[in-house]
């Protein structure tokens, strides 16, 4: 039990193609994991106790901190493991900067090819469940549309891959130079969607030789060393462990948030998703944390990013 107190576990199932993303990010940091398999469709009730209701995968734990939303995970993963970096070029910032756009204009866009391509092959549950998530309240209008419109979403998909495979066309082995980076794992993320799970993904990227070689690349990286463990021992850790992740808090908070307010926090966008309430302990530019406590679990830190979440006093 005292290695999983300190150690990552991350909460994640293997057809997730953001837990694939911070699992190539973790095979980057070269470190060693527990794995935590959640189910892929609500209720997750080994998970939700953790997060106060976040349901999306990936979570990661470290003790009784939670980290929620990949963003916010690779964030806490450069903290704690600087080595090797994330962003091994002079352009880090830019380029962590317009990254947002991989994982929120461009995941959404490869996420409408994915369900819009499988129209009625997808299980009832899983298209009621996912469109009501990335496609909001009008989801079965939302997913004929992407069904109906896949020739023009694909197109809006070429242009940022065709500009991926020259920039890897001097032979560079990753996007920015010979190390890995965050950004290969960013961009792998949505190349793996589409090769696994769009059946045009395969002949779509065929057209993109450079990105191929890439592609092999990143995957030789690998996942770094982990086994599984059970949710049980993972709630366990939580209820054994306080939190201990360092915090500050801004005074320039643009909400004016202070220490000790409770607020809700939520992805900003009408998923239909349950906000998680506590009090607020950390406040930075990039991310809040918040205080929940409970008598099965005593106290828990959830951390999220400010990009992307609706912060409301509660
Ligand atoms: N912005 C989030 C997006 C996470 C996300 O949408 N993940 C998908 C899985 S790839 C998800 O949560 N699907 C619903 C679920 O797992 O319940 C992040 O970067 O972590």
């Amino acid at each position: 039990m005292s290695d999983y107190q300190s150690s990552v576990l991350l909460h994640n199932y293997p057809q997730s193609p953001v837990a694939e993303k911070v699992r190539v990010a973790i095979g980057i940091k070269g470190i060693n994991w527990h794995s935590v398999e959640i189910p892929r469709l609500p209720p997750k009730p080994m998970l939700t106790p953790l997060t106060g209701g976040y349901r999306r995968t990936p979570v990661m734990q470290i003790g009784s901190d939670i980290y929620c939303d990949s963003q916010c995970i690779a964030l806490e993963l450069e903290r704690r493991f600087p080595e090797p970096v994330f962003f091994p070029s002079s352009e880090g910032p830019l380029i962590w900067g317009l990254s947002r756009l991989v994982d929120g204009s461009l995941f959404d866009l490869v996420v409408k090819i994915v369900l819009g391509s499988a129209g009625d092959e997808l299980p009832q549950d899983f298209a009621q469940d996912r469109g009501r998530l990335y496609l909001g309240p009008d989801w079965a209008a939302g997913l004929k549309a992407a069904h109906d419109g896949l020739p023009h979403l694909v197109s809006q998909l070429r242009t940022p891959f065709m500009l991926l495979d020259q920039q890897l066309s001097d032979g560079r082995s990753f996007l920015v130079g010979d190390k890995p980076a965050y950004i290969d794992a960013q961009y792998y993320c949505l190349y793996w969607f589409i090769e696994g799970r769009w059946s045009g993904g395969p002949e779509f990227l065929s057209q993109f030789p450079n990105l191929n070689r890439w592609a092999d690349a990143v995957k030789s990286i690998g996942h770094g060393i982990h086994d599984i463990i059970s949710a049980e021992t993972a709630l366990e850790v939580a209820g054994s462990t306080t939190p201990h992740a360092m915090l500050e808090i801004d005074d320039r908070d643009p909400l004016s948030l202070k220490a000790g307010d409770v607020v809700m926090v939520c992805p900003d966008v009408d998923g239909g998703e349950e906000p998680v309430t506590g009090s607020v302990v950390g406040l930075t530019t990039e991310t809040i944390t918040i205080k929940r406590s409970t008598d099965e679990l005593g106290d828990i830190h959830v951390h999220f990013p400010r990009v992307g979440y609706l912060i409301t006093r509660g």
